[in-house]
């Protein structure tokens, strides 16, 4: 089947950005809508495809974000479209739990295939990011007989009071929303860009000061399971030192710690590998998947070792909506999308067009007195860049957002992200026709030369 996006892909702004019925939409959302359910741009979307968002006002957007690394098939992928269609159809509910269907099994037959590891796996489907990454501790808990869960610096897990507790950053995700639940312990993470004895030594340090608090604070046989992003979302995509992510495995392997993996953001070829552990070879014991799983309908899984996803009972696991048939559907076509376009490729070439034109920019505006491209980092279509004072490495959250207001006002969509709030993070669809992406690069590079 041809994945021929089905918008014109080209930029056009008839209006100013939010135009006029958005922002009546987004008068109406005000009224409507709790508070705490944010917006990063009120720009209302009526049709979406391939590299653009068209809006209610006739406005096409460049889309650097894919709904937060979602739409890696892009959006309205034809494949998702004509399985969901055909399965929305048949039926759209059973509960796998009462009464099965074949395309939860055959999701977990690939998910078990495309995984990292060639050992015997088992795979339960849920409908978060968040739900999935409960269910892992659950999991883990049940096969260990032990209760503590060791966490990252700068790492994000979701927003239930679980993995809330299991994300470091306070505002917004926590503040004002606790009691969290015990048994959490947060440990460094290799951060190159901020280690402050140098990048050098960041791997092997921040892997013993990890272990090290395990050791003494924790102690190893109470910990259940170390979870841990291959490469850090939400916290400014942090890339761990290599040797890192190796020496935690190691560590989890020789004292009985189920290591899991939390790929929710950058699995399904968004860095330019199926998953982020593929590119130092790591294969954990347990993988959390959700987003580019099912092209934007909503699904999530833990995938993982027959003997550690066996050992919670029958009824254990589960939930009336997990692996909804429709998003099953989705997830197949998605996944066989992927695999037809080689998008794998399609980010690996992404991420070396970002990588050149963003290294291009660090270097032509480093004499800037009011901002400094610090780091340009990422994998494949997984890329960012940290913004700095100039003369150090202060965040410069002010400038970061400066930017990415501009860039909307041009028709870009881009996201921001960072414990500091000064990193902005490029997810565009790893469908993104090249002209799309150069222009998005343009916008990006005019919106410094502004500032
Ligand atoms: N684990 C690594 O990236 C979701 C959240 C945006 P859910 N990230 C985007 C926001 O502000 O809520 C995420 C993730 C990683 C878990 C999750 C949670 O996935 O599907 O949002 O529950």
């Amino acid at each position: 089947m041809s994945a021929a996006p089905q918008l014109p892909q080209e930029r056009r702004l008839v209006t100013a950005i939010p135009g006029p019925k958005s922002q009546e939409l987004q008068a109406r959302k005000l009224g409507a809508v709790a508070a705490g359910v944010g917006t990063t741009l009120p720009v209302y979307v009526a049709r979406a495809g391939g590299g653009v968002l068209e809006d209610v006002d006739g406005n096409t957007l460049i889309d650097f974000g894919s709904g937060i690394a979602v739409t890696n098939v892009g959006n309205s992928a034809p494949a998702v479209v004509a399985k969901a269609t055909d399965q929305l159809a048949a039926f759209t509910h059973t509960c796998f739990m009462v009464t099965p269907y074949e395309g939860y099994v055959a999701v977990a037959e690939q998910l078990n295939e495309l995984t990292p590891g060639d050992h015997e796996k088992r795979t339960a489907l849920f409908n978060s990011g968040a739900e999935a990454v409960e269910n892992a501790v659950k999991i883990a808990r049940s096969y260990t007989k032990r209760t503590a869960v060791v966490v990252f610096d700068h790492g994000y897990h979701g927003r239930t009071n679980l993995t809330m507790g299991l994300t470091a950053k306070n505002v917004p995700y926590k503040q004002g929303f606790g009691p969290f639940a015990p048994e959490i312990y947060r440990v460094p993470v290799a951060y190159p860009y901020r280690w402050l004895t140098g990048a050098e030594n960041c791997a092997a340090e921040a892997a013993a000061q990890a272990i090290d608090i395990i050791n003494k604070q924790i102690g190893a046989d109470n910990v259940a399971a170390i979870i841990i992003e291959p490469i850090q979302g939400e916290g400014g995509f942090i890339e761990p030192a290599k040797g890192f992510l190796p020496a935690i495995v190691e560590y989890a392997k020789a004292n009985g710690i189920v290591f899991v993996a939390d790929e929710i953001q950058t699995g399904f070829c968004r860095t330019g590998q199926w998953f982020a552990c593929d590119d130092e070879g790591i294969v954990p014991d347990l993988i959390t998947t959700a987003k580019g799983i099912a092209g934007g309908l909503p699904l999530a899984a833990v995938t993982g070792r027959a003997e550690i996803m066996d050992s919670a009972p029958a009824g254990g696991l589960g939930g009336t909506y997990g692996g909804n048939p429709v998003a099953c559907a989705a997830a197949l076509g998605s996944i066989e999308t992927m695999k037809e376009l080689d998008l794998n490729a399609k980010a690996q070439h992404i991420g070396e067009v970002m990588l050149g034109r963003l290294r291009g920019m660090q270097e032509k505006f480093a004499g800037s007195d009011r901002f400094e491209i610090g780091e340009v980092r990422g994998r494949g279509a997984m890329i960012a860049i940290e913004l700095v004072k100039p003369g150090g490495k202060e965040p410069n959250p002010e400038v970061t957002a400066a930017v990415a207001k501009a860039c909307h006002a041009e028709g870009l969509v881009v996201l921001t992200a960072g414990t500091y709030g000064n990193v902005l993070r490029f997810l565009p669809p790893l469908v993104m026709p090249e002209h799309l992406l150069v222009e998005g690069l343009d916008i990006i590079e005019n919106a410094f030369a502004g500032i």
